[in-house]
């Protein structure tokens, strides 16, 4: 089970319709592919997103990451070397997702050497989760619109509704058309990826009190320590922390300061070895978690399942897992299908995807 190659390929797919949010918007899943092959001919795949504009990595950084820095240090390791693989991972600072999709192709291939499913491996706890869908900013008709066919296609009762525009009171409006077009059998929660100062997010909530809303989600940036302190503190909701906990220490460092009441868990910045590492410090610190989406391929919410299921307290919440339904394509040989409000992680081996060939030699850039 010794790691013989690490390849990185980027690839590009684009959106049939782009997400749009306070800090970016993504028109094409411009991602890039890990592949691990071993001394015995087992392959195991995981996807990096890259997001500029929350972690500072590019499509061209994580290809030349992986290649110059890396591939080097973890060619020639077995796949049960996973600490070891770790260090030597996090002895270069940042680049989140290139080191976690080399770590979940890691587990997918010591699934497959072993015969299990990544679930399975990470704690088996269920098979599955209840999907939460992201609305990306637009008009209230719209965002009612579309929350409308995701709950009658694929019966998702869950909706985190992007938030951080300017004048704020546009995005009040569509969470109250949201509550009064889709009743109160969804539960509805608020992302404003710091878009909103402390003072707007205070008044927006207060705003919004009576629409029974489960989260907010990092509404300001943690950088205006003090006022997301006062904005926590009067909150009557779970605060998420999202792009501010990149790391188990940034998770620590909030929650502690009273910045974040709850976290949010995403595989494509911590893979699976951290995000294990932050599912044991959630547990201990007592707070909530939900599975979060960085804006995902089917292979990257795979990964995502995969982990969410794995514990219990993870699985509590409805998972971030369809925004691979707006991509225009996919490289997975079997799409992934959201029934019944839910998504099953495969049985494995490993991840349990395969890639269709012809996708991937269609939408590569190399
Ligand atoms: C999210 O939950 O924030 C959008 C920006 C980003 O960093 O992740 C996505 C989704
Ligand atoms: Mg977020």
């Amino acid at each position: 089970m010794k790691i013989t190659q690490v390849e990185a390929i980027p690839f590009a797919i684009p959106y049939r319709k782009p997400l749009k949010f306070a800090s970016g918007e993504v028109h094409v899943a411009e991602h890039v592919l890990v592949r691990v092959t071993t001394d015995d001919g087992v392959v195991g795949i995981a996807e990096a997103p890259p997001r500029p504009f929350t972690y500072g990595e590019t499509q061209a950084g994580i290809v030349a990451v992986i290649d110059g820095i890396f591939a080097p240090q973890v060619t020639g390791l077995d796949l049960m070397e996973r600490e070891q693989i770790h260090a030597r991972l996090s002895r270069t600072v940042g680049n989140p997702t290139a080191k976690s999709a080399l770590d979940m192709a890691i587990w997918d291939a010591l699934g497959r050497s072993l015969g299990y499913s990544v679930t399975e491996l990470l704690g088996g706890y269920t098979d599955r989760m209840r999907v939460s869908h992201m609305l990306g900013f637009d008009e209230p008709a719209a965002m009612v619109a579309e929350a409308e066919r995701m709950r009658d296609t694929y019966g998702i009762t869950t909706f985190k509704v992007k938030v951080g525009r300017r004048p704020f009171s546009l995005d009040t409006a569509v969470v109250r058309a949201l509550r009064v077009g889709l009743g109160d059998d969804v539960e509805l929660y608020v992302d404003g990826n710091r878009g909103w100062s402390a003072s707007e997010s205070a008044r927006a909530m207060k705003d919004m009190a009576d629409l029974g809303l489960t989260f907010a989600e990092e509404l300001c940036p943690a950088d205006d320590v003090l006022g997301r302190r006062w904005l926590v503190s009067q909150l009557d909701v779970p605060f998420i922390a999202d792009e501010s906990v990149v790391t188990p220490a940034e998770v620590t460092r909030e929650v502690l300061g009273g910045s974040a009441t709850a976290a949010s868990i995403k595989t494509a910045r911590t893979g699976f070895t951290t995000s294990r590492r932050v599912h044991h410090l959630a547990e201990g610190l007592g707070i909530e978690l939900v599975m979060g989406n960085q804006i995902d391929g089917q292979l990257g919410s795979l990964c995502s399942v995969a982990f969410g299921s794995a514990f219990e307290l993870t699985s509590r919440r409805a998972g971030e897992l369809s925004n691979f339904l707006d991509m225009s394509d996919d490289l997975l040989a079997e799409p992934l299908e959201i029934r019944g409000g839910e998504l099953v992680a495969r049985s494995g081996p490993g991840l349990g995807a395969v890639l269709d060939p012809d996708k991937l030699a269609h939408y590569r850039q190399d």
